[in-house]
């Protein structure tokens, strides 16, 4: 994989570049569509390439791992093949996912054991075999084992977690470093930043995973509660050390509004369900603010759902679609999410084109307030 710097903004620390993986450019920038179990939840993929114009799609190694399983994967030959995306694919690595299920799971230094939120089943994660399950999936980007620790933990609690981090990292990268693709394709492996909400742990994390070298880095243990203020300041003292040269990765965020303030703090890669579970509770983004399509007001309403969208968007209409989700059609689904998609990687798009004219900060403060809005 390659990162090519492209334009640095002179009033902020935004940028463009361009990653270069074995599947194709993605143009940064970006936002990537979740695709849990290898699907992106209600898209299909031929939409998600005309319409979402979606550059790259994030896996779940958890979910794909208890379903469909390695042994379904590997025989097709990895998640490409058997899920027919042929653009570049990363898989997160679990280390959220896992920590999620409170209750039913247990952390040790070695690993963590937790139990299928499918059958109950027993299963243990250790840095050495999410790489080797990352290495089956085979996706072009893959996330290290991490523990991404309560937004609320206290000092001593985020210290000693992201020391075990580092040293599972440490596990991660030798076990990556001893592997080798299993497609023919190159793999890269991304470290992730840890430490709460505590500048100098955060500091801490990132000399550390700077010093590694890897292909890129993320930003993780941020939107899990902490003030929005928070998770911006620690963008920012993280971002004053990762590498420049290499792109930053901000896992699991967020709003419209989130994703331009991360941009305008040097970050370059998103991804984030808000968009597809939203959509499917009947939520639309648009540049003039967010609506929920169950409301009577729409009933009426037949002018399209974003005359500047998508296909889908122009040729839909807000009555149609608030007619689709008050009758508990599927359709509704499909069309809202798509709906946000397309939004999401404009709104990323359009950053990308205002970095490159020189006025990213000044469009940035013209809109920022207009898509909180509820209309
Ligand atoms: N770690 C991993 N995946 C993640 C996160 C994290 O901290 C987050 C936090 N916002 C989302 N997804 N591995």
């Amino acid at each position: 994989m390659k990162f090519e710097l492209q334009v640095t903004d002179k009033a902020s620390d935004a940028r463009t570049g361009i990653i270069t993986t074995d599947h194709g450019q993605i143009k940064t920038p970006i936002f990537m569509p979740v695709g849990t179990v290898g699907s992106v939840k209600g898209v299909h993929f031929e939409e998600l390439r005309q319409q979402v114009k979606a550059q790259i799609i994030l896996g779940n190694t958890y979910h794909l791992y208890l379903r469909p399983g390695l042994e379904v994967i590997k025989a097709a030959g990895g998640l490409h093949k058997f899920n027919g995306w042929d653009r570049p694919i990363l898989t997160d690595s679990g280390g959220f996912q896992v920590f999620s299920l409170t209750g039913i799971r247990k952390l040790r230094e070695e690993g963590c054991e937790f139990r299928s939120h499918i059958d109950g089943s027993k299963h243990f994660f250790t840095p050495e075999n999410v790489m080797d399950t990352e290495r089956i999936i085979g996706a072009d980007i893959m996330m290290a084992f991490d523990e991404c620790p309560p937004g609320q933990s206290d000092f001593m609690y985020a210290k000693k977690s992201l020391e075990m981090t580092q040293r599972w990292l440490d596990r991660c990268i030798k076990r990556f470093d001893e592997t080798e693709p299993l497609y023919g394709y190159q793999q890269s492996l991304f470290p992730i930043v840890q430490g709460c909400t505590f500048p100098e742990l955060r500091r801490e994390a990132a000399k550390y995973i700077a010093d590694k070298g890897a292909d890129g880095n993320a930003i993780g243990g941020l939107a899990v509660g902490e003030p929005t203020e928070v998770m911006y300041e620690m963008i920012e003292v993280v971002n004053e050390i990762l590498p420049k040269d290499k792109p930053r990765y901000l896992m699991g965020v967020g709003t419209p509004q989130n994703l331009l303030e991360a941009i305008e703090r040097g970050v370059d890669m998103f991804d984030c369900v808000m968009p597809t579970r939203n959509g499917r509770n009947a939520m639309l983004f648009t540049y003039n603010g967010t609506m929920n399509m169950r409301n009577k007001k729409w009933e009426m309403d037949f002018s399209p759902v974003d005359p500047d969208g998508c296909d889908i968007d122009q040729i839909t209409t807000k009555a149609y679609l608030h007619h689709l989700f008050k009758a508990q059609e599927l359709l509704a689904m499909q069309i809202a999410s798509i709906h946000n998609l397309s939004f999401y990687l404009r709104l990323v798009t359009d950053a990308r084109h205002h970095i490159e004219q020189g006025d990213f900060v000044e469009w940035k403060r013209s809109i920022i307030d207009q898509l909180g809005r509820r209309i």
